[in-house]
């Protein structure tokens, strides 16, 4: 072979093996991307990070106090970095490498998956779930790899007389191929376009080794710069594919961060703290709700499709409207105030007639009515309008948040800040309204202004403008259908009637006399209270039915009504059957 057809090997392939690095770093980085994408939206560690975490985890103390010695604050930064120029660096020899062997690169970034998932396994805190990310980044980065060693490969067939003498270079065997390859080009070269394609001469096996050589340059220039847009193009579409997937992964993951904030949050206690609940606001009823709803069982009702994490240092709540003297507060600010605590069951209007849109906790919060006045409300403004940061809106009447009741601007919940879920970093409750009109979660703005002149959310949709909550029973002991013991049969439940408090629980079968429960204690009338009653059943099939009295002296009405627009009313009747 000639040094011409050397040169015009090396010339065809500009730096194969920078292309497999290229290829190699590419596909590292799509895994990388669609990994921190799959983190993101699973809610887990990154693969990355985990397997920093890992690292850290596992290393020797004397590794860590040098890690610390070197880079002082910025030892994660330090570890990460080290992290990414690893998988840089090793991406890219496993890049320029699977040029020639494939497989080595496809079984490379399975190596790498491994690792990821053994770092998954071997980390100390109990995240299984963030294998998924590990697997989902090493599928695309594979897929990716694909991708890009097959436009090389491509790039590589003949494309035109003397396409051939490619084919070897582009999987970086420049040698051992270009003799092979040139006579390869030389043969079809004669039979071929070299004619069509304009070149002085007619085909090559007629020419001087130097016209074989200018002729294949010139052609070959041609192909190499179509292989090369071919590859660029490859290239650029998996690189949008992980920056995309990688930078939309972080976005999604920033709520982390505020996780953590949430996490080493440390409260104020309350100015006025309430006494611990009365002994015996538990029935101990096998089935029973308890008394106090845990977080993680309260119920949810929002229409938020993902549930805002609100960074509480960014968080700022605007008092305006029908003021004299708007107020802007941040959280700090907030929790500087008097914090208050509040036994409140809250109740969703769409609740049917024995549902479980209620939960009961006790609240710590801010008074709304002392703002309210510092801010110096208008008369004539009739209505709080609250806004959450995802733009929902409630309408709250003003006499409600102002006649004395715990309206308060609620940041925890049992003890605990609030959950996302449940508003963090703040939202409103008011004692006696459906939700809809009184629990604003994740609340940024509340302005003064008339039922008049604005409607809120639910409002615009049909359901009531005011809706206090409705007295209200339900029988939670025995389930619906469920198939007992004849015999002594305990019947039991919760009943709510915020703001007045329930006097009376009763409960009858097979439509018999009414017979009063035993209520449990209660700390207050904005909770929910437990009831329960004895039965000896024969066997058979039995219906027992409940309703409740409040303070004010209304008994519930057996009417049904549908929830909307202000709430469902009527008994509600549990059947069973008896052996
Ligand atoms: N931001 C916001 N707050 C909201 C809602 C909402 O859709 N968005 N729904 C309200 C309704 S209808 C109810 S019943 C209560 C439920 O509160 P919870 O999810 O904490 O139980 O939140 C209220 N606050
Ligand atoms: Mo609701």
């Amino acid at each position: 072979m000639s040094t011409t057809g050397q040169d015009v090997t090396r010339s065809a392939v500009p730096r194969p093996r920078a292309a497999g690095a290229v290829a190699g770093l590419l596909a590292a980085g799509t895994a990388l991307g669609v990994g921190e994408l799959a983190a993101g939206l699973a809610g887990t560690s990154s693969p990355v990070i985990v397997v920093g975490d890992a690292l850290v985890d596992n290393s020797p103390s004397w590794a860590k106090d040098l890690a610390i010695a070197l880079f002082g604050t910025y030892d994660k930064i330090a570890l990460l970095t080290g992290v990414y120029s690893a998988v840089a660096l090793l991406s890219a020899v496993l890049g320029a490498l699977a040029l020639r062997r494939p497989l080595t690169g496809y079984i490379g970034l399975a190596v790498f998956a491994a690792a990821g998932a053994l770092a998954v396994t071997v980390r100390r805190t109990d995240e299984p779930l963030a294998v998924v990310p590990v697997l989902a980044g090493a599928l695309a980065g594979e897929a990716a790899l694909l991708l890009l060693l097959s436009s090389l490969r491509r790039t590589a067939r003949p494309t035109g007389p003397v396409g051939g003498v490619f084919v070897p270079s582009a999987y970086g065997a420049p040698s051992a191929a270009s003799g092979a390859a040139g006579g390869a080009g030389a043969r079809s070269g004669g039979t071929s376009r070299s004619g069509a394609s304009g070149e002085p001469g007619g085909g090559y096996p007629h020419r001087s080794p130097k016209h074989r050589g200018l002729a294949a340059r010139a052609a070959g220039t041609a192909a190499e710069a179509a292989s090369r847009r071919r590859f660029l193009a490859t290239g650029a579409g998996v690189l949008a594919v992980a920056a995309a997937s990688g930078g939309i992964g972080r976005f999604f993951a920033s709520g982390r961060g505020v996780a953590d904030k949430r996490a080493a949050l440390r409260l104020p206690a309350a100015a006025a703290p309430l006494p611990p609940l009365p002994n015996g606001t538990d029935l101990a009823v096998p089935g029973l709700p308890p008394f106090t709803t845990p977080n993680p069982d309260f119920y949810r009702i929002d229409t938020a499709l993902t549930v805002p994490r609100v960074d509480p240092d960014r968080w700022r709540l605007r008092i305006h409207g029908m003021v004299d003297r708007p107020v802007e507060l941040d959280y700090d600010a907030l929790l500087r105030r008097a914090l208050i605590e509040s036994d409140t069951a809250l109740t969703c209007v769409s609740n049917q007639v024995g549902g479980d849109l209620a939960g009961n906790t006790r609240w710590l919060g801010v008074r709304l009515d002392d703002l309210l006045r510092e801010a110096g409300v208008h008369s004539g403004a009739d209505q709080v309008l609250s806004t959450s940061q995802d733009g929902w809106t409630c309408g709250t009447p003003t006499e409600a948040v102002l006649d004395g009741r715990d309206a308060i601007l609620a940041v925890a919940m049992n003890g605990e800040p609030l959950p996302f879920a449940h508003g963090f970093p703040v939202r409103m409750v008011v004692p006696g309204l459906y939700g809809f009109v009184s629990a604003t979660k994740w609340v940024t703005d509340i302005r003064l202004t008339r039922f008049a002149d604005a409607r809120a959310y639910w409002a615009q949709r049909g359901w009531a403008l005011k809706a206090p909550i409705k007295t209200m029973s339900r029988i939670d002991v025995p389930r619906p259908l469920e198939e007992t013991k004849a015999g002594p049969t305990t019947v039991a439940g919760v009943a709510w009637a915020q703001r007045r408090g329930i006097e009376v629980v009763e409960v009858r079968v097979d439509g018999g006399t009414w017979r009063e429960a035993r209520l449990a204690e209660v700390p207050g009338i904005d909770t929910w209270v437990q009831w329960s009653g004895e039965f000896d059943l024969r066997p058979g099939r039995h219906t027992f039915e409940v309703r409740a009295t409040d303070n004010s002296g209304y008994t519930q009405t057996s009417k049904r009504v549908e929830p909307i627009p202000d709430g469902a009313s009527g008994w509600h009747s549990v059947q069973i059957t008896t052996v």
